[in-house]
Order: structure tokens, then sequence, then C-alpha cells
């Protein structure tokens, strides 16, 4: 028996989990937030004041941790990398619509995110639903969608002459030779729910499989502006010790830019995923 409840945040993506302590959870809890997590795409937490023993701990109780190749490491705990942003840079991470490691042909799972440091106001993360986008589309495109592949890289991200490079999150980051190249289905199913999922994202999405990248984008375009229409989305308000676990699969994140002059710093442990396949 879990005391677990879970209250959704919004109609189509999120839940907020009470009644738990993460540092403490039975597998009969792990069971709820499994299915919830499935379900809704996004869990989030208060006041989780999570050791980064229990941080991994739990992160251990979803299956196998992906290292980041990019994100600093906290020098003391590898699985832990750090997202973060100081009173001095302009620029942070995740600022954008994505899905995190759709650039490797085996993507992550997913992520739990821990907040340490907050900004006074600001520095939300919006989460969208990426089965309810792939559900407003009519039968017609998705039929046409379920018959295509899509390339992902993140070297025009982070690589030397990537993105992030022209930034002061430069010196952070890692990986600047590595090179990432992934095919995917454009329609995924969700591996345990076998729902229909949209998976292709503004930031690491190239082009259509055998289509040139003029050609991909205006309809990538087309589909991207749908989850952007907040009645898919879900708004995180963080403070210290709260805690999102999200399914890279079924969603998008975009973390907000909106706190220059404070910091925020965010612990980070990535799920290990596997292979997905179209319908
Ligand atoms: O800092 C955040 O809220 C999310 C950043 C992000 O995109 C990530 O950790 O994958
Ligand atoms: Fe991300």
């Amino acid at each position: 028996m879990s005391m677990i409840t879970l209250k959704p945040l919004a109609e189509h993506v999120g839940a907020e989990v009470v009644g738990v302590d993460l540092g403490h959870v039975t597998d009969a809890d792990v069971d709820v937030l499994r299915r919830g997590l499935a379900d809704y795409g996004v869990l989030f937490a208060r006041d989780q004041s999570l050791t980064p023993e229990q941080h991994i701990a739990f992160a251990k109780r979803w299956g196998a941790i992906d290292i980041n190749n990019y994100f600093p490491i906290d020098g003391e705990y590898p699985e832990i990398a750090e997202v973060k942003k100081s009173e001095t840079q302009q620029t942070n991470i995740g600022g954008a619509w994505h899905t995190d490691h759709s650039y490797d042909q085996i993507p992550a799972m997913g992520s739990i995110l821990l907040a340490r440091e907050t900004p006074p106001s600001g520095g939300d993360t919006l989460f969208a639903s990426m089965t309810a986008a792939f559900d407003a589309l009519s039968e017609g495109m998705k039929a046409t969608l379920r018959t295509m592949r899509a390339v992902h890289s993140a070297d025009h991200i982070y690589a030397a002459d990537g993105i992030y490079a022209q930034t002061d999150q430069a010196d952070l980051l890692r990986g600047h030779d590595l090179r990432t190249r992934a095919v995917h289905p454009v329609v995924i199913k969700h591996p345990e729910t076998g729902r229909e999922i949209l998976y292709v994202n503004p930031a690491f999405t190239l082009y259509f499989d055998g289509w040139t990248r003029e050609e991909s984008l205006p309809l990538l375009q087309y589909l991207y502006q749908i989850p952007q229409n907040e009645a898919f989305q879900c708004r995180l308000q963080w403070a210290p010790g709260s805690i999102a676990i999200w399914d890279n699969r079924s969603t998008w994140h975009y973390a907000m830019n909106d706190y220059h002059g404070h910091r925020r710093l965010m612990h980070r442990i990535t799920l290990s995923g596997c292979e997905l396949f179209g319908a």
C-alpha cells in the first residue's frame, strides 16, 4: 500500500506528488510513481530534502543512470549533473523547447531534477504533452507522419562552433568535440503505455529522413506550434527541495530564463532509456 496521491497540474500533462518522502520510498510507492509518470509525463514533488546519495539511490529505483556528456558534473558524484546559472550569467541551460537526448540512438528515458538554489521569482520550467499534440492532428496528417523518420543531432548546440559556445555557458559545458546523430520515427509508441507521441523537437531535430532541411522546416514548424499552445502545457514553480521526474519521450520542456541577477542551481540525474519504435 502506498500513501501517495497524484494531483493533476493541468489538463494534459503534469501531476503533483503528495504524501511521500522520496528519500524513503517503498516498492509500492515506486510502482505508483512509475504508473503516474507514464500517465502524466512529469511528476513534481515539493519539500524533498534529499542528500546527493538519496537522490542517486532514488534514481536507481527507476533503472540505470546515464551520464550526460555536456553538463558540468558535481565532482564528487559523477551521476549528478549541474544545471546552473549564476548572478552574472545571461544564458541558461534548456531555455528553448526541447526533449533531452533525442540525438542519441537510445535516448534517455527521463530525468530527475532537484532544485538546490532558486531565484526569488521566475526560473519556472514549462512542460508540454507530445501525446496531446499528436492527438490534436488530423487523421490524414497522423497517417503521413507515421510513415516518416527524422534525423536528430546535438552538434549545432554543443559543438565548438555550436550555439552555447557563443554564450556565457561555454566554459561550464563539456563535450565540444563529440558528434551525435540519430534517426527516430516521427511518431513513436510509448514503450509502456503504447500511446502515440509526436517525437520531433525544435532543438535537436534537423530534418525528415530523406528530405532536405529546407523541405522539412515548414512542416516541422507547423508541428512545433501545436505543443506551444498553453492548453497542452503545465508549469512548475520551483523552491529549494522541489523535484521533478519527467519522461523525455512524451514531453518537451522549457526552462524560463527570467531571473537575471540571481542564482539558480539544479541537480540532474538522467535515467537511461530504450530504443524507440513507431506504430
Ligand atoms: O533547469 C531546468 O528547469 C531544466 C533544464 C533542462 O532543460 C534540463 O535539465 O534538461
Ligand atoms: Fe532539458
